[in-house]
C-alpha cells in the first residue's frame, strides 16, 4: 500500500465507535419487525457529535446527512448528470450481469449494509434467486418503506429491516441461514472511510458472511482525473451543496444546536495524496454556534469537514480486500475505468 494510504488521521466521530453486542429480533410480525441494533447509547453519541465540533479541525460524521431529507436529496444527486458512481455501477451490472450472476451462482441470503432505497437490491435478489434479504441502514424509517416495496414486488423474498450504524456492529435477525450469504455493498460507500477504517468494516463484512461459500460483492469508485471528480460533488444545480448543507439542520434536531444552514458554504475538492475528494462546510462570516452546554466560534472561512469520499486504484482495494480476509477477487470494470464491481469469497 502507497504511505498516503497510511498516513490519514483518525477523526474522533469514527475513533470511537467499536463492535458491541446489540439486542436481537424485536418482538411482533418477523416479517415486518424493524431491529435497532449496534448504534452508539444516546449520551455517547451526542458526546461525540459534539467532540467533532469542538475538534481544531471541525468535523460531522457524514453518517449524519441521512435523516429522511438528507436520503431523498442523495436520491436526486443519483440522478444528477454529473454524478457518474450510481449509474456506472448500474450499467456494469446491466451488461455483465450474466458474468456476475455466474460468479456469485445461486444465493439464499443476500445481506446490505446501508441498502437506503433497496433499487439494487431488488435486482439484485432476481439475479442470484435470494430467499433472504436482510437491509441495514442508518435512516430506519426510509428503510422500512423501502423494505415493504422490496416485499411487494418479490413476494417470495423474505425481506427484512434493521435500523443501525454499521459501523457500531449490527445484529441479525434470528433465524437467519448460515450458509450461502453474499454480503452487498453497492454505490461505493465504502469509499466514506478511510483505508483502516475500511479493513476493519471489510472484516465485519467478512464475519456477517463466512460459513459455507460465504461472498462479497462491492462497489468500489476508482481513481480518475480530478475535474470529473470535482464537477460529481460540487453539481451545477446545487443539490450536493444542498445535501452538505442539510446535515446541519439534522444536527439541530438532534443535538439542540443553532446552526442557520444559509451561513455555510459548500466545498468540494479532489485532495490527490490522500486519493480522497472532500467536502467541507465553509462559514460565510465569523459566527458562534450554541447548544445546550456548549458554543463553537467560527472565524469568516473556517471549515467544518462533512465527507471524504475515498477513490481507489484498483489493485490497492484488492490488497485491502486480501486483508481483511477475502479469497478469489473477481473485478467488472466499465469501459472508461471509472468503477469496479467486486466479487470475492470469505
Ligand atoms: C454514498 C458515500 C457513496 O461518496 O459519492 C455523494 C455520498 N456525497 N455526493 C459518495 C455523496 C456527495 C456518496 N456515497
Amino acid at each position: 500500500m502507497p504511505a498516503a494510504f497510511l498516513s490519514s488521521v483518525t477523526p474522533p466521530f469514527l475513533a470511537g465507535t467499536r463492535p458491541r453486542s446489540a439486542p436481537g429480533s424485536a418482538p411482533g410480525d418477523a416479517r415486518t419487525a424493524l431491529v435497532w441494533a449496534g448504534s452508539l447509547p444516546p449520551g455517547a453519541e451526542r458526546q461525540a457529535i459534539l467532540d467533532g465540533l469542538m475538534w481544531p479541525q471541525a468535523q460531522i460524521s457524514p453518517k449524519y446527512f441521512y435523516d429522511q431529507r438528507g436520503s431523498e436529496l442523495f436520491e436526486a444527486i443519483t440522478r444528477l448528470p454529473e454524478y457518474y458512481p450510481t449509474r456506472t455501477e448500474r450499467a456494469i451490472l446491466d451488461g455483465q450481469g450474466a458474468a456476475i450472476g455466474r460468479a456469485i451462482g445461486r444465493r439464499r441470503v443476500v445481506i446490505e449494509p446501508g441498502a437506503g432505497s433497496c433499487a439494487k437490491a431488488l435486482r439484485l435478489c432476481r439475479l442470484v434467486q435470494a430467499t433472504h434479504f436482510v437491509g441495514v441502514d442508518i435512516s430506519a424509517d426510509y428503510l422500512e418503506g423501502a423494505v415493504a416495496r422490496l416485499r411487494t414486488a418479490l413476494p417470495g423474498l423474505d425481506a427484512r429491516a434493521v435500523g443501525g450504524d454499521i459501523t457500531a456492529g449490527i445484529a441479525l435477525p434470528a433465524g437467519l441461514p448460515q450458509a450461502r450469504r453474499l454480503v452487498f455493498y453497492p454505490g461505493s460507500s465504502i469509499g466514506n472511510f478511510d483505508p483502516p477504517q475500511a479493513l476493519q468494516l471489510l472484516r465485519g463484512m467478512h464475519t456477517l458472511a463466512a460459513g459455507e461459500e460465504g461472498a462479497l460483492l462491492i462497489g468500489v469508485d476508482l481513481r480518475k482525473d480530478a475535474a470529473v471528480l470535482q464537477a460529481a460533488y460540487d453539481d451545477a444545480a446545487g443539490v450536493t451543496a444542498a445535501f452538505n448543507r442539510n446535515v446541519l439542520t439534522h444536527l439541530n434536531r438532534l443535538i439542540g444546536s443553532d446552526f442557520d444552514p444559509a451561513q455555510w458554504r459548500h466545498e468540494a475538492f479532489f485532495d490527490a495524496h490522500h486519493s480522497r475528494v472532500e467536502m467541507h462546510l465553509a462559514a460565510r462570516s465569523p459566527q458562534c454556534v450554541r447548544w445546550p452546554g456548549g458554543e463553537r466560534r467560527f472565524a469568516a472561512c473556517e471549515r467544518i469537514h462533512t465527507e471524504n469520499s475515498y477513490k481507489y486504484r484498483l489493485p490497492d482495494f484488492m490488497e485491502l480486500l486480501a486483508a481483511a480476509g477475502f479469497r478469489q477477487p473477481q473485478a467488472w470494470l466499465d469501459r472508461r475505468g471509472w468503477y469496479a464491481l467486486v466479487h470475492a469469497r470469505t
